[in-house]
């Protein structure tokens, strides 16, 4: 996102990497124009929002710089695709966690050359920045880790390795005493290869400190989401969710405190009766499919629609932060075992049957005084299209007004959904 924000040069830095230089300057330059119409065009936004206006603007510059800086100095980068691989093992061995998922469709054509064009956009979305050569954080990275979770990633992982190595853990799709026990075993191989590739061994010291980072990082966000609460709410479903993207990319430790920092001002606008949004404006919880930097296309719908967005049902919003990682544990083992736990609990539509989620959605329907729901689902998604129908069963018989979206990355269908979300909205006013 240079154009709009770093004035550094890093050319040299991405041509090392092998990045196409003139492809990614493109991209850089649309991201920057998108990022000033989404973000930099609201009024009234906290302060606090500065630093992730840097964040953003330095996100292929300095912070690829950090990463390379920390390769120097013999720390390894892991790249994850997924909630379900532990940040805090890679943060153990003093690595930098990285996450990939991405949420253009800039390198789709490169991906359709491996890829049935009928893929989730998520999914074309990686292979193709890989393809094309777009994406410094897959190319800083010393290892990926995959993961078993729908069938398009896993068989997709299997491409991706031909071009980066890529390891893949088994994530289970019910949860249960046998799925536990074979979680618990693929949590330690993990570990195990997490410390073949940094060198580094996991003591029960490291590890503590890591899950403490991590959990000081969830509570910080589980801070902003209570602040969400309010009326007016403090802070926009825009900001909330770029807050969300950035903890993939950002120092854990910096952005920790950047974010209560931030969630200080906020209480401050609580208190004051400050808000990004009208008192009566409709109030909005997004479910479904996540939504990885820089996918900003249906939160900007909705709120230059009048509507304030109060939490993400979303692996990019509460759904990867909700369970902290218990800490008593006192060996490597117990601790590997209390990180699987808090892991499997996720409640992602590739688990069957994810009745938690249909609860989880309603819970945070209530709990952040949702007007409706709009759940968004990428085209050809089958876990989130499908599990759309128990969603919207539990909904209705909570009497909780619901929209579901279906969208790829791209913006021909911007017009169209538009007219719905206004439509949706028409009907939580009256
Ligand atoms: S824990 S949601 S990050 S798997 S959108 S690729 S499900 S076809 S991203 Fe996910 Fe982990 Fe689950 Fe979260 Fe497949 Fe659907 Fe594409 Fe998806």
């Amino acid at each position: 996102m240079r154009r709009a924000m770093s004035k550094q040069d890093y050319t040299s830095m991405w041509e090392g990497l092998g990045i196409d230089v003139e492809a990614h300057e493109g991209l850089l330059g649309v991201l920057g124009q998108g990022y000033q119409d989404v973000f930099l065009s609201q009024e009234n936004r906290p302060a606090g929002m500065a630093y992730l206006d840097f964040v953003i603007s330095e996100i292929h510059g300095l912070r690829i710089q950090e990463l390379m800086d920390a390769k120097e100095q013999g720390r390894s980068v892991i790249g994850t695709f997924c909630l379900y691989v532990p940040e805090e093992i890679i943060l153990a061995t003093d690595g930098v966690c990285v996450g990939l998922c991405a949420g253009a469709d800039i390198g789709a054509q490169a991906a359709e050359q491996v890829l049935p064009r009928n893929t989730c956009a998520l999914i074309k979305s990686f292979v193709g920045f890989k393809l094309a050569k777009l994406c410094p954080y897959v190319e800083a990275c010393d290892l990926v880790i995959g993961e078993t979770t729908c069938d398009g990633k896993k068989k997709a992982y299997e491409i991706f390795n031909d071009f980066k190595e890529t390891f893949v853990i088994e994530t289970p799709h019910m949860k249960s005493p046998q799925s536990m026990a074979l979680w618990q075993s693929e949590i330690r191989r993990l570990a195990e290869k997490i410390e073949g590739t940094t060198g580094k061994t996991i003591t029960p010291e490291k590890l503590r400190a890591a899950v403490r980072t991590v959990n000081a990082k969830r509570k910080a966000l589980h801070r902003l989401n209570a602040l969400r609460q309010a009326t007016p709410s403090p802070i926009s479903g825009r900001d909330a969710l770029l807050i969300n993207q950035a903890q993939f990319y950002d120092d854990p430790i910096r952005f920790t405190e950047k974010i209560n920092a931030l969630c200080d001002e906020l209480d401050e606008r609580v208190a004051g009766r400050v808000g990004v949004a009208p008192a009566d404006a409709p109030r909005v919880l997004v479910s479904g499919c996540p939504m990885a930097a820089p996918n900003w296309k249906v939160p900007f719908l909705i709120e230059k629609n009048g509507a304030v967005i109060v939490g993400e049902e979303s692996c990019v919003g509460e759904r990867g932060t909700r369970n902290l990682v218990d800490e008593s544990g006192s060996t490597r083992d117990d601790m590997l075992e209390r990180i699987a736990n808090r892991y499997l609990d996720i409640d992602c539509a590739c688990f069957t049957p994810n009745t938690e989620r249909e609860d989880h959605i309603v819970e945070m329907a209530r709990h952040y005084r949702a007007d409706g729901v709009i759940h968004y689902a990428i085209q050809f998604c089958g876990p989130y299209t499908i599990e759309f129908h128990k969603v919207a069963d539990a909904l209705k018989r909570e009497g909780i007004p619901l929209l579901g979206l279906e969208t790829d990355y791209g913006t021909e269908d911007a017009q169209q959904l538009e007219t719905r979300v206004q439509a949706f909205l028409e009907v939580l006013r009256q």
